[in-house]
């Protein structure tokens, strides 16, 4: 099984801040980069297990999950999962997601929509979520050219987004569905 990456990796290369942003977590001996077909073996659920309920996730489901997320990316990007790897350890220790939905409104727009934003515990601290958000909001502004960016979130993270830039906007509501 090859070591292949979700998107092309050399997008994050073009973000306007990207040196500031590779530098700082080079100096915590942190990496960002696509997640990769690997990373089942690096953590990436136990990262993701910090912000809600992953469940029993076998290797074999990772892995479709990944290529089907993949194959739609081949069409046409709408999956970016970005995780920051501890060069040291070779573990993962956070993670953004970066969704695309595409619209009618607005001529035809880009929505982006930050998903899934979490750091190791053992790792708070270190400005890391505030830079993995960062490579998200310049993807989806420089690189996607969205009309916005939007998240949901728990009540206790408000404050952090907002000093993100991100502005309390529309209400989220949703249905729960008991499978
Ligand atoms: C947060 C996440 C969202 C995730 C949800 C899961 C961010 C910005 N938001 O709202 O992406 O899907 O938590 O929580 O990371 P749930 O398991 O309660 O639905």
């Amino acid at each position: 099984m090859g070591d292949e990456c979700l998107f092309e990796e050399e997008i994050l290369q073009k973000l306007s801040h990207w040196h500031s942003i590779s530098s700082e977590l080079a100096q915590r001996g942190l990496i960002a980069r696509s997640l990769r077909l690997t990373d089942y073996d690096k953590g990436y659920l136990d990262v993701l297990s910090q912000l809600t309920t992953v469940g029993r996730v076998t290797k074999q489901q990772f892995v479709e999950r990944f290529q089907r997320m993949k194959a739609s990316n081949q069409i046409k990007i709408h999956y970016i999962v970005v995780v920051i790897e501890d060069t040291a350890t070779n573990k993962l220790v956070g993670t953004s997601t970066l969704f695309l939905e595409l619209k009618f409104i607005h001529e035809c727009t880009i929505r982006g929509r930050l998903e899934d934003v979490a750091v190791l515990d053992s790792y708070r601290g270190h400005r890391i979520g505030e830079l993995v958000v960062r490579i998200i909001v310049d993807l989806a502004c420089e690189i996607f050219g969205c009309y916005k960016l939007s998240l949901d979130c728990s009540d206790d993270l408000v404050k952090f987004y907002s000093k993100n830039n991100f502005v309390h906007g529309s209400n989220m509501l949703c249905i729960r569905f008991d499978h």
